[in-house]
């Protein structure tokens, strides 16, 4: 007993001396209850003042969510919609990404990010709002920007966003199959393994975009691409900007021990697949090189847990990333990076300093079915949702079906 008294002791005393701020549980309240919603994976508000959160599913449509979230009977709109074009054949292709023009009001102007087939390939357009109605797409505005080839159906990155510099950053994936056969994250030649960032209100040459003149790799004389921003990195499924700082964050899904954190840097080369996480992948690969680590990794089991820099993190297969919370419903939240794995459900955050976890845990542990965590969403507020792989309105059998907003326990 005393023993016991004196180590609760000791820990209060570590504890205040390290100053940290515990990391909450989190619960998960049903949002937009009966509103038909197959497959949701990004919210993204409109930067028009009007405030609309925009939900883009998969199978190709992009709806606009009623404002009250517990509206009884939610409407389904249609903002856009290419579900004729069949972008999700396979399980990780489909629409999997929009982002609204910084200038949105103004011009009108959204991007998306689909695949297409024969050949299978990743596509980048801007549409426009039509005149008529500021709540509908207009289909027949389709500019291309760009398309470069997936070689097999998985890994096909996903995430565009603007950047605090107005630049339109894509991640891309490593083409897929297993272990990048081809080499391609390494690649500075491929557009595969890679974050992008162009511009999209100039043009460079040909090009339907602008390459920015201070991207790292611009003017190389050899094959190198100038829309590199980063390389180095498997396949990222979702990334985003810290509202308040800046910082770009993203997840990068590991092969068959870890899953990784990035933060990401100008010209960063993140290892894949050379390196998985903190860890050497390739047998035959060099020793040294300027990878830069992870912010944090878990590992897939306790048979690889020895290894890892941060042992008591909960397991994991595959890694879906979310956002720094920036919002007011979770106060103890605040400042974290929110994330979760898709096989396992669990919701995990982390906080760090100079680009290393100083602290992590998991906020919520699914009870029941779990749902596989497709996707976070982000409201205007900086709220956050859980987006996950079940199809809407949600049934008897299924009561969590649908969107789920991060809430204080
Ligand atoms: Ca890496």
């Amino acid at each position: 007993m005393q023993l016991r008294f004196f180590s609760v002791g000791l820990s209060l005393v570590v504890g205040l001396g390290a100053a940290r701020a515990e990391l909450p549980k989190v619960g998960l309240k049903p949002v937009w209850e009966g509103l038909e919603s197959t497959r949701p994976l990004w919210l993204e508000t409109a930067p028009d003042g009007s405030g609309r959160l925009f939900c883009l599913e998969q199978g190709g449509a992009i709806i606009i969510l009623p404002k009250d979230k517990n509206a009884a009977k939610p409407r389904r709109e249609v903002f856009f919609d290419i579900s004729e074009r069949k972008p999700w054949r396979e399980n990780e292709e489909g629409l999997l990404g929009m982002a609204f023009h910084p200038k949105f009001a103004a011009n009108g102007k959204f991007y998306v990010y689909y695949s297409q087939q024969e050949p299978k390939r990743s596509v980048i357009s801007e549409f426009t709002v039509t005149k008529a109605s500021p709540n509908r797409a207009d289909m027949k505005s389709e500019r291309v920007l760009l398309e470069f080839p997936q070689p097999y159906w998985n890994h096909n990155g996903g995430v565009i966003l603007f950047g605090p510099d107005g630049k339109l950053y894509i991640a891309s994936g490593d083409g897929g199959k297993a272990n990048d056969p081809h080499d391609n994250a390494q690649n500075l030649g491929t557009m595969l393994g890679k974050i992008f960032r162009i511009d999209v209100d100039t043009r460079t040459g040909k090009l339907a975009y602008g390459i920015p003149a201070d991207n790292p790799f611009v003017g190389r004389k050899d094959d190198t691409r100038g829309e590199i921003w980063a390389y180095g990195l498997r396949n990222v499924w979702r990334m985003s900007f810290d509202r308040e700082t800046g910082d770009l964050w993203a997840a990068d899904v590991g092969q068959n021990k870890w899953e990784e954190v990035n933060l990401i840097t100008r010209g960063g080369n993140y290892g894949w697949n050379i390196r998985e996480s903190f860890h050497k992948f390739k047998e035959d690969g060099p020793a040294k090189g300027d990878w830069i680590d992870p912010v944090i990794e878990y590992a897939h089991h306790a048979g690889v847990e020895k290894e890892s820099k941060f042992p008591g993190h909960g397991y994991g297969v595959s890694i879906t990333g979310g956002y720094v919370y920036r919002g007011k419903a979770i106060p103890a939240l605040r400042g974290a990076y929110v994330y979760g794995d898709f096989v396992t459900g669990l919701i995990f955050a982390a906080r760090q300093k100079d680009g290393k976890a100083t602290e992590h845990g998991t906020i919520h542990q699914q009870k029941g079915k779990v749902y596989q965590i497709a996707s976070f969403g982000e409201d205007a507020e900086g709220e956050l949702y859980l987006l996950p792989l079940v199809s809407n309105p949600p049934t008897k059998r299924d009561p969590l079906g649908g969107i789920l907003q991060l809430v204080a326990e």
